[in-house]
């Protein structure tokens, strides 16, 4: 069992999370770049509070990730949700974590930085909206998310809605392929595209509920794995956007993106803005859904794992 004492002294837990950890109860770690750069103000703090009481209605500690003032923390008070969804903070992937602390300076956490940071902490189980992953036309950009490279070598089990279909879906499935990231469909064998239900893209493997999925993670520790593993968590039919709707709104936000030039890291955050703006907020909507049907998930994957 981890305990809170193995984690390095340069991180800072909460209370609540020091004695989850120390005790062997479930903890569900949650990224801020969703909140911060994601999700529009101020929806956006409602959201990273409503995540939150999710996993704490299930008994489960929600470890909420960000670097502030140069100290990397895991579990935030209050005034620490307030500042990730209210201040400009950096977008921060797993490179940027030395510069903050090197430079007391603060940063929101994406799917990378948060899926290292806590696994230092010794947490297994994290909920996002969606991965990262690899950019259409990265064969020219090689515009491909360190989530990508960084759940490679990251133990710790992600629950998401799969990967927007902002990004080159095939090429992202292959290179999660190639770094033996486990994918694993709930309930599902089509991997979702974070709005939508499904993709083009059919999965290997599915599970049925948590208790599966903490046995993959048993054997995969008994095999000396180190890598993550991904849980494709589809939004049910009901919640999902207008497929033509999406398919519309999506080709002209890739427009204006090109119209405006915007290239790397602030590609992601334009296309996500862009998209809620042209929906009306419908597609804002999904994502808080997806988003919250995700924590749900990590919650019972947490427990089950918890209770093993
Ligand atoms: N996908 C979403 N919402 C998000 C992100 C991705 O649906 O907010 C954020 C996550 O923090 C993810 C990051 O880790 O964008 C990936 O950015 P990049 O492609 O620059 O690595
Ligand atoms: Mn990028």
């Amino acid at each position: 069992m981890t305990t809170a004492s193995s984690a390095p002294a340069s991180l800072r837990l909460s209370d609540e999370v020091a004695s989850a950890l120390a005790e062997g109860r479930p903890v569900v770690a949650l990224e801020s770049t969703i909140i911060s750069h994601g999700l529009p103000r101020p929806r956006n703090h409602e959201a990273a509070i409503e995540f939150e009481a999710i996993l704490r209605e299930q008994g489960v500690t929600p470890a909420t990730i960000a670097v502030l003032d140069g100290v990397p923390r895991i579990g935030l008070d209050a005034e620490g949700v307030r500042r990730i969804a209210e201040e400009d903070l950096a977008k921060a992937s797993v490179r940027d974590l030395p510069i903050l602390m090197g430079r007391a300076a603060s940063g929101a956490t994406t799917v990378a930085a948060t899926a290292h940071l806590a696994s230092l902490a010794g947490i297994r189980v994290f909920a996002t909206g969606g991965l990262g992953g690899v950019h259409r036309g990265a064969s020219e950009a090689f515009d491909e998310s360190a989530d990508l490279s960084t759940l490679a070598v990251t133990p710790i089990t992600v629950v998401s809605a799969g990967v927007k279909s902002v990004l080159d879906i095939a090429a992202t499935l292959e290179r999660l392929e190639t770094y033996s990231v486990p994918v694993i469909g709930l309930g599902t064998s089509v991997f979702p595209s974070f709005w939508l239900r499904e993709s083009a893209f059919t999965l290997d493997w599915s599970v049925d509920d948590a208790a599966q999925v903490a046995a993959v993670m048993a054997a995969h520790d008994a095999l000396g794995h180190r890598q993550g593993i991904v849980v494709a968590n589809p939004i049910p039919a009901h919640q999902q956007w207008d497929p033509a709707e999406h398919d519309r709104v999506l080709a002209e936000a890739f427009a204006l993106a090109e119209a405006a030039g915007v290239t790397g890291k602030a590609v992601t955050p334009f296309l996500l803005g862009t998209i809620v703006e042209l929906s009306g907020g419908r597609s804002l909507e999904v994502n808080l859904d997806l988003a919250r049907n995700n924590a749900a998930v990590a919650g019972r994957i947490a427990a089950a794992w918890a209770a093993r």
